[in-house]
């Protein structure tokens, strides 16, 4: 049967947060399958791409994994500038890495991009006897600010496909398939009557 609507899609992803919260396990646990419990901490930025396919859409991922340094800070723009979704990642075993992750949010939220795919994501889940932010605070804090929320580990998997996955299908359903022929307008029309011609 032949599939219609189905489109290629090739979107920026950028993760963003505290030095050591683990978004490079997170990217290598999704690209490769891989968990390092001694993980080097990144340098600048690092590089991946990976496919994900579902029935509607084939997502091609460019992900920037940038550095949690804070003297990297200023690089950060040049990896979320044209980014359709963005990753803010904190560790729950830490109550610095959550307001730093707010700090993200709101640096990202400053930028203005209302497309903009966000997901505020409290990693290292496995570590509940030293959880210092519970799962309510991120969850209240990404309700209100109008975020997707979810508790991974990167190191038991919890969560991460579902994460590129969840994200793979806000592209595909922001991307409409492209019409042929007629075009067909289908829309509500806001605002009252729009007037023809004026001026
Ligand atoms: N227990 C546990 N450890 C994790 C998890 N994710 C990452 N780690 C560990 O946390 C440390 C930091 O992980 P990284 O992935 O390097 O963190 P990062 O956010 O990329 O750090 P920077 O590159 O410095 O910004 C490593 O020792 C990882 O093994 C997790 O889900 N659970
Ligand atoms: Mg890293």
């Amino acid at each position: 049967m032949a599939r219609t609507g189905n489109k290629n899609i090739q979107a920026k992803l950028v993760l963003l947060g505290d030095m050591g919260t683990g978004k490079t396990s997170l990217v290598l646990r999704f690209v490769k399958g891989q968990f390092f419990e001694f993980q080097e901490s990144t340098i600048g930025a690092a590089f991946f791409t990976q496919v994900l396919s579902l029935n509607e859409a084939t997502i091609k991922f460019d992900i920037w994994d940038t550095a949690g340094q804070e003297r990297y800070h200023s690089l950060a723009p040049m990896y979320y500038r044209g980014a359709a979704a963005a990753v803010v990642v904190y560790d729950i075993t830490s109550m610095d890495s959550f307001q730093r992750a707010k700090k993200w949010v709101q640096e990202l939220q400053r930028q203005g991009n209302p497309n903009l795919i966000m997901f505020l994501v409290a990693n290292k889940a496995d570590l509940e006897d030293k959880r210092q932010v519970g799962n309510e605070d991120g969850e209240q804090y990404a309700k209100e600010n109008g975020l997707s929320f979810l508790e991974t580990s990167a190191k038991t998997a919890q969560n991460v496909n579902e994460l590129f996955y969840e994200i793979a299908k806000r592209l595909a359903k922001a991307n409409p398939a492209r019409q042929t022929g007629m075009k067909l307008h289908t829309g509500r029309q806001e605002g009252g009557r729009r007037g023809c011609c004026s001026s």
